[in-house]
């Protein structure tokens, strides 16, 4: 799943889109790269306090860009990153087909309803908190182990996503590195995936350029985190992980692909 955050202000890449021309240009690189998928977002939620964006204001950024990408992709899979439902439709009015929510489809009371009825596919992901504090540690609390509550706070998301009659077989879960986690938390749930994927949906691992790789490589600035970024998709993948949110592409694609192979030969 390659990144286009068409945002002034993610914490990596913010700002560099400035233009619906230059998205679409960037879109048709990630998927010549090897992405999948392509997952269009429109409100950050960096670390340093991100800035609360309205729904119509979220729509004028994805919207253009999501039916530009349909126009000269018509094949690709497009999720929109939105905690919001009136984005959400709006996108899927455009061709999405995953709506890629990090609030798990807390924040929006009328998302849940509405991806059950658009029966689009759903990546619920686990966070605390609202969008302008959700990436940072002010709900980073854990009495015991991180990985047994955000398994249990993701199973939560799943019963409410199944109440809303969102099929069980349209749901893919995400741990949410970086999100209401300290470095040591998001390490611990990347190493206890597996307890993640006992939950028996797809997962969904999003640690690319974060702040947890950052800390562990020295690199400053989350650009030039690529190396440390594909070790961590690597290591998701040996635990299970099936799909992979990054802003690098090819060099994810082509380290995913051989370690895949390696796995694929050893299950022989
Ligand atoms: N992380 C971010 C945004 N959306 N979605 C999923 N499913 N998983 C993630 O880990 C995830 C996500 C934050 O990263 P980014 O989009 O690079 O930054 P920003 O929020 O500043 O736009």
């Amino acid at each position: 799943m390659g990144i286009l955050n068409v945002t002034p202000d993610s914490f990596s890449d913010g700002g560099r889109l400035g233009s619906t021309e230059a998205a679409v240009e960037y879109a048709s690189t990630l998927l010549a790269e090897g992405a999948d998928i392509i997952d269009v977002g429109g409100e950050s939620t960096r670390p340093q306090g991100a800035r609360k964006v309205g729904a119509e204001e979220e729509r004028e950024r994805v919207l253009p860009v999501l039916a530009a990408i349909r126009r000269r992709h018509p094949d690709a899979i497009v999720s929109v990153d939105t905690t919001k439902r009136a984005v959400a439709e709006g996108a899927v009015a455009e061709g999405a087909e995953i709506v890629n929510d990090v609030s798990g489809l807390r924040l929006d009371p009328e998302m849940a309803a509405f991806c059950a009825g658009a029966a689009v596919g759903v990546v619920l992901m686990h966070s605390r908190g609202e969008v302008h504090d959700m990436a940072t540690y002010a709900h980073a609390c854990y009495a015991g182990d991180p990985v047994e509550e955000v398994a249990r706070e993701l199973e939560e998301r799943v019963t409410a996503a199944a109440a809303a009659g969102i099929a069980r077989d349209r749901i893919a879960v995400d741990p949410g590195v970086g999100f209401a986690k300290r470095s040591e938390h998001s390490l611990r749930v990347l190493a206890r995936l597996d307890r993640v994927v006992r939950l028996g949906f797809p997962v969904v691992v999003g640690a690319s350029r974060k702040r947890v790789v950052g800390e562990l490589t020295g690199v400053a600035r989350p650009a030039e985190r690529v190396f440390g970024s594909v070790g961590a998709a690597v290591a998701a993948l040996d635990r299970g992980a099936l799909i992979f949110r990054v802003h690098d592409v090819a060099a994810t694609r082509q380290a995913l692909d051989v370690a895949a192979a390696i796995r694929r030969a050893g299950a022989a």
